[in-house]
């Protein structure tokens, strides 16, 4: 085992140093606000606050799956929040998710604002309000729920354990890349298996569940995230890249992608949304820098 340390905790742990590694200028050990800025609110019903981030894009892919199935409730104005620049850190951020992590949510529609953070409870939210995405039948619901906390359960080993220690950390450490190799790919196996035998996640119908868990488990299937495709030899799991294959063919898993991106091809960009048309201004653009 390579990467042995002589660190030894003292007894107490204090911030007296920054953490190293490419978060360090973001992470505290503290909440709340660090400095007075109200957001912005734009004139749809609903208000996000976000970054296309996996936990961004799980929100903006289902705004526009409802918008595609014709609920104009679910209009919105998605205005980016950049995470890396510590705006999540703002008094108006954290009255709307005071664990300053995006998404956030502001639901405009009623008489009083109603907020909602955590990116499973915005998704659980609005397929309650437009009841969509959502199977009704008890057992179909159960399997969906169970599906979309499995994902925000397993999610961090990916991100957290996995993407941090073998993309992030200032040294590699083969002890936690290893562990967190391990997991995540036992996470792959698992929904590998299920989506053996199911064509979504849940059963026969695309839910909230496959929203949630596509931007992770389908991104690294693509080889989006942390550039580790080949070290997980994700090519592996078929039936996870043939799921990620047919949801990426949808216009609004396409579109819910792009909303707040503002890494990769300046075509593939549309750092805020305001109206349907700001995508059609984008393909343009987009054809426009193919010819
Ligand atoms: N459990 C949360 C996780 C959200 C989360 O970790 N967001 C990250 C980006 S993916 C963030 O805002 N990080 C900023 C920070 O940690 O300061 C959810 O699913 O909404």
């Amino acid at each position: 085992m390579t990467n042995a340390s002589d660190y030894v905790p003292p007894k107490v742990w204090t911030w007296n140093k920054p953490s190293g590694g490419h978060f360090a200028n973001i992470n505290r050990p503290i909440a709340g606000a660090t400095h007075d800025e109200a957001l912005p609110v734009g004139r749809h019903p609903l208000q996000l606050y976000s970054l296309a981030t996996p936990n961004g894009q799980k929100i903006t892919i289902m705004l526009e799956e409802l918008l595609a199935l014709g609920h104009s409730g679910a209009e919105y104005d998605a205005w980016l929040i950049r995470i890396g620049d510590g705006d999540q850190f703002s008094s108006g951020f954290v009255a709307v998710n005071p664990n300053s992590k995006i998404p956030a949510l502001m639901d405009r529609s009623g008489p009083a604002p109603i907020r909602v953070f955590e990116s499973g409870a915005i998704l659980l939210y609005l397929a309650g309000k437009f009841g969509a995405f959502l199977p009704t039948d008890a057992a179909a619901r159960a399997e969906c729920l169970s599906w979309l906390f499995w994902q925000m359960g397993s999610a961090p080993y990916l991100g957290g354990g996995f993407g941090h220690f073998y993309t992030y950390a200032p040294t590699k450490i083969e002890y936690a890349i290893d562990r967190f190799a391990m997991e995540v790919k036992r996470q792959l196996d698992v929904l590998d298996r299920r989506l053996a035998e199911h064509e979504y996640v849940a059963g026969s119908s695309y839910t909230i569940a496959d929203m949630a868990i596509f931007p992770w488990y389908g991104g690294l299937a693509k080889g989006w995230l942390y550039g580790a495709a080949e070290f997980l030899s994700v090519q592996d799991y078929r039936h996870v890249q043939r799921w990620a294959d047919a949801l990426l063919t949808r216009p609004a898993v396409q579109r819910g992608r792009m909303v707040n991106r503002i890494s990769g091809e300046r075509s593939s960009q549309l750092h805020e949304r305001h109206d349907a048309s700001d995508f059609e201004t984008k393909t343009q653009d987009k054809l426009a820098a193919e010819t």
